[in-house]
């Protein structure tokens, strides 16, 4: 049985310059973070830019992710799209390839009601045997649930839980609380220990491409009741991520991994990548707490 509570890293993808999935890269990053101590990694999701990436290209992603894991850790496919058949095909594909659960970003742009995305989430449960991990992030996705309609649409037994991209530990609490059986991720890293605290079974997270270890130690601290030294750790990152901030996120994630010697590239256009200003503002600002490989 897999273990889904604790350190999921959403994986970022390593494009070579003509657009290919570097794949020597993503392994040296997958053998960086198990060593790091995650239990499990969120593939496909939105940091790895699956949303500029084809069906065909998310599939063939899947399979080099799970063929570097070699059942290792915990996989998790995010398999979300506006089109519920393509978020069944690629929920079967998944499970054809042996992933421990699916999740899914609310289908997005067309305003869709709730009955709507109601019966899109089942459809994608009820097409294999893997559970749903339903993924709030409102920011991105326009879609605003109450806590009342998560708890409602991750109640049924093929849903697994769910992943809480947004900064209302109330909500949280909320749906953990009406729901202990199900597994609630945290999603904003800066907000890890605050979730936990809010009742959180762990985190998904895209900065912890980059120190994963930070965020295995503040879930260790938090269990043994250490919550000022936990918060020390959490300030860490938030300095980090505050930084990252400042350049863009993933642009910047991917260019602290080049500065350590990883062959990242850049982020899939629209997306710009880091010039030089901003090379140099992470060297000062991030460099120095990253531990290298
Ligand atoms: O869900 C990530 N969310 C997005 C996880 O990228 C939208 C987070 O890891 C953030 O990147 C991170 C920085 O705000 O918390």
């Amino acid at each position: 049985m897999a273990n889904f509570n604790g350190v999921f890293t959403a994986l970022l993808t390593p494009f070579t310059a003509d657009g290919k999935v570097n794949e020597k890269a993503l392994e040296r990053l997958i053998e960086r973070n198990i060593k790091a101590g995650v239990n499990g990694f969120y593939c496909n999701g939105s940091t790895a830019e699956v949303f500029m990436m084809t069906n065909d290209q998310r599939k063939a992603l899947m399979q080099t992710i799970a063929d570097i894991n070699k059942g290792r850790v915990t996989l998790i496919a995010h398999v979300g799209a506006v089109s519920t058949d393509e978020c069944v095909d690629l929920a079967k594909c998944a499970n054809d390839m042996g992933y421990d659960a699916v999740s899914a970003v609310a289908p997005f742009y067309y305003k869709f009601s709730y009955d709507e995305i109601v019966a899109h989430y089942n459809a994608i449960a009820a097409a294999t045997p893997l559970k749903c991990i339903v993924y709030n992030i409102p920011a991105f996705s326009g879609v605003n649930f109450s806590a009342q309609q998560l708890g409602d649409l991750i109640a049924g037994d093929n849903f697994l839980g769910l992943k809480n991209t947004a900064l209302d530990c109330f909500l949280i609490e909320t749906v953990k609380s009406h729901h202990p059986d199900k597994v609630v991720y945290n999603g904003y890293d800066e907000m890890f220990l605050s979730g936990l605290a809010a009742g959180c079974d762990g985190g998904i997270g895209s900065t912890y491409n980059l120190m994963a270890e930070k965020y295995v130690e503040i879930q260790k601290l938090f269990n043994e009741g250490k919550m000022k030294e936990a918060l020390a750790v959490q300030h860490v990152c938030n300095e980090i991520i505050t930084s990252l901030c400042k350049v863009g996120v993933m642009a910047g994630e991917k260019a602290v991994l080049n500065l350590l010697g990883y062959d990242f590239g850049e982020c899939r256009k629209p997306y710009k990548s880091c010039d030089k200003e901003a090379y140099a503002l992470l060297e000062r600002e991030v460099m120095p707490y990253i531990i290298a490989d």
